[in-house]
């Protein structure tokens, strides 16, 4: 967008005016937002002209980077041929016939149909209305009980918020809805004690069989879950923990709903983190990646089980924008360059692990970083105050956003949850993109260590 406004006036109309997601209006009266104005392949440029590595790929989701023609070629041509028509009316579309069927043959083995919103907070909010239908039609009205896992994250509307395990989320709003009920994460670094990971996988597991029980088996409609969490801390699953659920699931007839929000379109290094992690979903939730962040898109892929039972008859669900074709024909091309490109092998036998490496070699045995974790292009590292005890800062120290800072000034865009830094960069990064993100991460938490050692936190 072309304009003479300076940076001053942008911060101060967009301070005046705009609410931002989760963003006190105090930080505002200190600082201006930073107003990003361009971008392409991993860097954005700010309005005073500073340079970063996204290495968050915006939030999580610019899968093949900023700036691609294709992208914006397909939107451009979509709209000129038939920029919208919704699809209530026994109406649709190319691009969105095309889509599902392009999802179909990405997806694992059974899920082949699929519903169309425009966020993640949207697919899983259809995902809990769905289930809650499919139950009375299979005559088991008392099947409505949603477990899921603290610290998970799920979106922001009433249900999704309600499925997701933020505290700070369920003050705001009287959340969770009833119905909702959440278990310790696989969260082993924090909870895992004396316990190997494999074996706290099968016990962190175990807390879903415990809830199951106490609910009592027949009340229970679902379980919900990221195959790895992302936004909750990248909290990697021990190698025992989805066979587990999965066995847990079945054995209750509980649905299990992979929420791939994050971890879907090749972050992990295959097409869905339930490829990598061996899980069979019953359904599947999708967003994010599916545009590259382009355009709002998500998705519900619904298996043979639910999807026999639901299109028996209607769902009174939809939205103005379910299916919207210039958002499909965006991810049908965003999809292209992933395959075209082999962007998703890539990151699973090159570019994945060689981040993981080279966290580990740089920051494995830094003082101030207590796990280096993650799955191909998702990883963080966690800062502690005591490595050996695995003891954790006092959270109003802010240690992870003091380090954070320095990034930004070291031209590197991280995501600071508490004291985990985490990264997840556009997923067209390379050998070279991937030295530079950590050497500047290195820079940043040495910063930090060197604040923390000079006594001068509070200053
Ligand atoms: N599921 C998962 C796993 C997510 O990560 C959603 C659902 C909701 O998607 P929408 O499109 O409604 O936002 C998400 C979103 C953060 C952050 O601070 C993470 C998300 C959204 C906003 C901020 O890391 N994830």
């Amino acid at each position: 967008m072309k304009s003479d406004r300076k940076t001053a006036e942008w911060q101060r109309i967009d301070a005046a005016h705009h609410i931002h997601p989760f963003t006190s209006l105090q930080v505002f009266d200190k600082e201006g937002a930073r107003v990003f104005v361009r971008g392409e392949g991993l860097e954005l440029e700010d309005s005073e002209g500073h340079r970063f590595i996204d290495a968050m790929a915006g939030l999580w989701c610019v899968q093949v980077g900023y700036g691609r023609r294709e992208l914006a070629d397909a939107a451009h041509a979509q709209m000129l041929e038939l920029a919208y028509y919704n699809t209530f009316f026994k109406t649709s579309t190319q691009p969105v016939a095309e889509l599902s069927e392009k999802l179909a043959s990405l997806t694992p083995p059974g899920l082949d149909h699929f519903m169309f919103a425009n966020s993640g907070s949207e697919a899983v909010d259809t995902a809990v209305r769905l289930i809650r239908h499919f139950w009375n039609l299979e005559g088991r009205p008392e099947k409505k009980v949603i477990i899921s896992r603290e610290l998970g994250y799920h979106g922001s509307t009433l249900a999704a918020a309600s499925v997701g395990g933020w505290s700070s989320m369920h003050a705001h709003g009287d959340l969770p809805l009833p119905g909702f009920e959440h278990v310790m994460p696989p969260y082993w670094y924090v909870h895992g004690g004396e316990l190997s990971p494999e074996e706290f996988g099968v016990v962190a597991a175990g807390a879903i069989e415990q809830k199951i029980l106490e609910v009592g088996p027949e009340r229970v409609a679902a379980f919900f879950g990221e195959p790895l969490m992302g936004a909750g801390g990248v909290i990697v699953p021990p190698s025992t923990y989805w066979p587990e659920v999965q066995r847990i699931c079945r054995k209750y007839d509980v649905l299990l709903v992979a929420d791939e929000v994050i971890c879907g379109f090749g972050r992990t290094g295959t097409w869905w983190g339930s490829e990598t992690y061996g899980i069979e979903p019953d359904l599947m939730t999708m967003a994010k990646g599916i545009t590259s962040g382009y355009l709002p898109l998500s998705a519900l892929a619904l298996g043979p089980r639910v999807a026999g039972t639901i299109m028996q008859g209607d769902f009174a669900h939809g939205f103005t924008y379910s299916g919207h074709p210039t958002a499909a024909a965006v991810a049908l091309a965003n999809i292209r360059i992933l395959e075209e490109e082999g962007i998703v092998e890539r990151v699973g036998n090159d570019t994945g692990p060689y981040l993981q490496e080279e966290l580990q070699l740089a920051l494995g045995d830094h003082p101030l970083v207590g796990e280096v974790r993650g799955r191909g292009l998702l990883a963080a590292v966690e800062l502690v105050e005591d490595k050996q005890t695995r003891k954790r800062f006092e959270a109003d120290r802010k240690v992870g956003e003091f380090c954070w800072d320095r990034c930004l000034e070291n031209g590197l865009i991280p995501r600071a949850i508490g004291d985990v830094i985490a990264l997840s960069p556009p997923l067209v990064a390379v050998r070279s993109d991937i030295d530079e993100i950590v050497r500047r991460l290195v820079a940043g938490i040495d910063k930090t260590a060197e604040h923390l050692r000079s006594g001068g936190w509070k200053a």
